[in-house]
């Protein structure tokens, strides 16, 4: 039994109290009698993004500019590896309508018809925002306002009528910290809390077949943005107003890094009765850690039933808007990152060799609850090889909010910024032979949640 180093306390001290207990896991997956949990790792031999995650019922897109669109290696990536687009500007109201109801669909056009030639989905991007918003919206009073609200809205959903799967129908309208207020803005101060509803009705009537989401940033976790979003969701649900889908664009960074709570977060909204999906995804940084975060992310997706897609914002790093962070999935040179194995991975996808996940390579994982006492209990992960031996492993374990870990055993722990997601990798037992499993443990505190934290799913490498 090895004891990682950085605790103090040692498995073997522990009363040893071999129950099991029955738990529930905020992932998916099933139950067994036993109470053991397993989940598959990879399992599909799909090699892109899109077709690893069509494998599992979603979509993976990418936000698309279309001035790009005519150099070969950004056209080539994106077809190959995405099955859905987001214009990242070109149909914000200031591309579209830069005058009072002269409409200028050109450069969106173009990316609707080319993601319709390659049967992608399209996310409409977006229709009331604060921001790209020409100025002469800004000069009119609350009536003209309104008319022109619902015009931009009924016009630019008509002329898309039937191509978009999904709308970002009003985009950040709350404000950041810890008020839950909504943002200000020219709806907002002119119409009044009531624009959001009406925005929404207006895009129903539209286009009855698109989905319309609300989308905003800094609601990826739960918190006083995210609650406010929440209690208005609900409330439009008891209301009968018509909303599909809620957004979390997801800009992560060092300052704002994946929160603890992700998947809990995810769900609860799914729970409303709403699709969530994942709307802007990028994560600066790079290596193993960008890696890690970027599987967490795809796991928290998978395990949300409702949740039907994810979409980065952006291709190679150098057309990021936070290029200087090189936050997604492909190099300058559109090179495959280590997030980009790790995604592919997590996606159930076979890799091309390198990062993880790759050459046939897969492993499984269970989880139970092995001892409890007092404060604390000890938990229990084993990972299996599938039908290649495997020469080593990456599972995460993602605590409850009032949980901490004080010891672990028989793997090689490293922790994300939030200290709630535990990376654990092997500790001198990463060669496993086909079929063949090893277990890690680790010590909980409960802290008062006795709920078992949530496992993600094994990496194979
Ligand atoms: O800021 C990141 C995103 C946050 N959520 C809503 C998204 O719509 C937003 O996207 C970004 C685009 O990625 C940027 O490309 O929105 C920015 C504007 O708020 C976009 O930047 C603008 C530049 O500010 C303009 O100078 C430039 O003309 O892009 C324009 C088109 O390239």
């Amino acid at each position: 039994m090895v004891i990682d180093a950085c605790h103090e306390e040692r498995a073997d001290q522990r009363p040893r109290l071999p129950v099991r207990r029955a738990f529930t896991l905020g992932v998916a997956g099933l139950l067994t009698a036993a109470g053991v949990l397993t989940l598959a790792g990879t399992a599909s031999a799909a090699s892109t993004l899109g077709g690893a995650a069509a494998a599992k019922g979603r979509y993976f897109g990418a936000a698309v500019a279309a001035n790009h669109l005519g150099e070969g290696q950004y056209a080539a990536t994106l077809d190959t590896e995405f099955n859905a687009v987001t214009p990242e500007n070109e149909m914000k109201w200031e591309s579209v309508e830069s005058s009072r109801n002269s409409f200028n669909f050109g450069a969106a056009d173009q990316i609707v018809s080319h993601a319709q030639g390659k049967s992608m989905k399209i996310r409409g991007h977006t229709l009331v925002w604060h921001s790209q918003l020409p100025g002469w919206v800004g000069g009119l009073g609350a009536t003209d306002l309104r008319s022109a609200m619902n015009n931009h809205i009924t016009k630019v959903m008509q002329h898309y009528q039937g191509k978009i799967y999904a709308w970002d129908v009003v985009n950040e309208a709350f404000q950041d910290g810890g008020s839950g207020a909504r943002r200000s803005s020219p709806f907002q101060d002119k119409l009044g809390d009531g624009f959001i509803e009406e925005a929404f009705r207006t895009a129903r009537a539209a286009d009855p077949n698109a989905k319309l989401c609300y989308n905003d940033y800094n609601t990826d976790g739960q918190n006083a943005k995210s609650n406010a979003v929440y209690a208005m969701v609900k409330d439009f649900k008891a209301r009968g107003v018509p909303i599909d889908c809620v957004g979390f664009q997801s800009h992560f960074n060092s300052q704002s890094p994946v929160p603890g709570d992700y998947q809990q977060n995810l769900q609860r909204f799914a729970d409303l009765g709403v699709d969530v999906q994942i709307t802007e995804l990028d994560i600066e940084g790079s290596g193993s850690a960008q890696a890690d975060s970027y599987r967490r992310v795809t796991q928290a997706c998978l395990a949300v039933s409702r949740c039907t897609g994810i979409t980065v914002w952006g291709i190679p790093d150098k057309y990021s808007w936070r290029a200087s962070g090189t936050p997604l999935l492909f190099d300058d040179n559109y090179g495959k990152k280590p997030a980009y194995d790790a995604v592919l991975a997590a996606l159930g996808g076979g890799g091309d060799g390198g990062g993880g996940g790759g050459g046939g390579r897969s492993c499984t994982v269970s989880y139970a609850e092995t001892q409890r006492w007092g404060d604390r209990f000890n938990g229990q992960v084993t990972v299996r090889a599938g039908s290649s031996a495997i020469s080593g492993w990456t599972v995460t374990v993602t605590l409850r909010s009032a949980q901490t870990v004080s010891a672990t055993w028989n793997g090689s722990p490293s922790w994300d910024s939030s200290g709630k997601v535990m990376t654990m990798k092997p500790n001198g037992n990463g060669n496993l032979g086909a079929g063949a499993s090893t277990s890690f443990g680790f010590t909980v505190m409960a802290n008062g949640d006795w709920s078992a934290p949530t496992i993600g799913s094994c990496t194979a490498s």
